[in-house]
């Protein structure tokens, strides 16, 4: 509960935060200047000023002119989460009601960051002592991350409907006045490393506005609730925004509104996300592969031919790929985007679809990996591309560095392996 409060309050700064920088958005506007008054000390100033100004001009020139110092960088100068998302809106790239909706997750990401840091001291590592939907044991931390998302969204007013992992069913937001986004989210993913203190992270995503989920319509709950699902239910490709938040040696914040990838760092002692990681490219080939590979037996003969050609150096001159697994889909995503190579969570013998959820694991992981460069693949089929038929629908995912991805999919297909350049 104590959590809540303090989310609340996080939130009611930031929107006061969101509504100050429209403010400042609409001071860029041209604004008509009242005539000047006319006051005879005013003109006695003007006319010092101005032969202030002509004895500079007579004089030698000055060490540098003054509209090279004009355009120089100061070398204090930091693009923040709210500068760059300020810049998007000046350029129409996105507007003011996303802009909120993305300040509003960014300020869930710092409250859940410090969560995650102090959790073995303040009594919130192990479990809450509840399962979610799908049958996995909730942590006290999954609850709390869940709550302060959920919390941060509503009150940034600019939600319509929620979907998360931790709840069974979409929610639609009754504090929304405007904007009407759709959001999907982990608040935090890889939740069973929390206690060994290694990475974690939350996965986000956000869609059009939608409407026709409304919680005025409550008088009919099963129809509400089939529209919110309906709506809920969109294909990757139709994504406005996809981002997550790493919870590790520093806090990082890597986003998507469909123009490159961007990568900010907290800067704990301003509190701020700082730009830190721009324009993201990720590698066209890599030398590191991540998976469970506990999981070898019960996986097709095609995935473990893949993973075996993987290791046989022969075929990588000399030295085979690398693996990396952490089981914690952001840290290990993270680093694939940064260094290359592939990232993959198959099917299996038991569960055919693997472990991972479509909408707010696969699709946003598979926006933000396709725009930086690489690709996103079930290995049949393009991840944006699907059209989920249920909130929590399981996917495999196979994520990284195009070359790997087309790889994986000439085995899985028993295709020629693509080019390499
Ligand atoms: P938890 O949230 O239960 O730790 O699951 C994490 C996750 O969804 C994803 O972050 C990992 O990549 C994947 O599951 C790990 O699953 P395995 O433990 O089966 O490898």
């Amino acid at each position: 509960m104590a959590a809540a409060v303090t989310a609340a309050a996080a939130c009611a700064q930031q929107v006061q935060r969101t509504v100050s920088s429209k403010a400042s958005s609409s001071l860029l506007a041209p604004v008509a200047r009242p005539a000047a008054a006319f006051r005879p000390a005013a003109v006695a100033a003007r006319r010092a000023s101005a032969l202030r100004v002509l004895a500079q001009a007579t004089a030698a020139p000055a060490a540098a002119p003054a509209k090279a110092d004009a355009n120089k960088k100061s070398q204090y100068a930091l693009q923040t989460l709210t500068t760059w998302l300020l810049d998007l809106e000046r350029e129409g790239t996105i507007d003011n009601e996303l802009a909120t909706v993305i300040s509003s997750i960014a300020t869930a990401c710092k409250q859940i960051g410090s969560l995650v840091n102090r959790a073995g001291i303040s009594n919130l590592t192990g479990l809450a002592g509840e399962t979610n939907v799908q049958g996995e044991d909730q942590k006290k931390l999954d609850v709390i991350s869940n709550e302060v998302f959920s919390n941060c969204l509503r009150q940034c007013g600019r939600t319509g409907i929620i979907a998360s992992e931790e709840e069974d069913q979409p929610v639609a937001v009754e504090e929304t006045f405007s904007g009407e986004y759709v959001v999907v989210f982990d608040p935090l993913d890889g939740s069973s490393n929390i206690d060994a203190g290694i990475s974690v992270g939350s996965i986000f995503g956000v869609y059009e506005p939608s409407p026709e989920c409304r919680i005025e319509d409550m008088d009919d709950p099963e129809a509400m609730m089939q529209k919110c699902v309906l709506n809920v239910c969109q294909a990757g490709n139709e994504l406005l925004c996809a981002g997550y938040t790493l919870y590790s040696s520093s806090t990082i914040l890597v986003l998507t509104v469909g123009k490159g990838v961007y990568g900010f760092t907290l800067d704990p002692l301003i509190g701020e996300f700082v730009l830190s990681h721009p324009d993201i490219k990720i590698p066209e080939k890599g030398k590191i592969y991540s998976f469970n590979e506990g999981n070898y037996q019960s996986w097709s003969k095609e995935q473990q031919a893949y993973i075996d050609s993987l290791k046989d150096s022969s075929q990588w001159g000399g030295k085979p790929y690398s693996s990396r697994y952490i089981g914690s889909l952001v840290g290990d995503f993270h680093r694939t985007l940064l260094y290359g190579g592939i990232y993959g969570y198959p099917g299996d013998a038991k569960n055919p679809n693997g472990k991972l959820r479509l909408l707010y694991e696969c699709a946003p992981m598979s926006m933000i990996c396709e725009q930086a460069g690489g690709a996103g693949s079930t290995g049949f089929q393009r991840v944006l591309d699907i059209v989920p038929t249920k909130v929590h629908e399981r996917q495999p995912l196979f994520v990284g560095s195009k070359w790997e991805v087309e790889y994986l999919e000439s085995v899985l297909q028993n295709k020629p392996a693509p080019h390499e350049n």
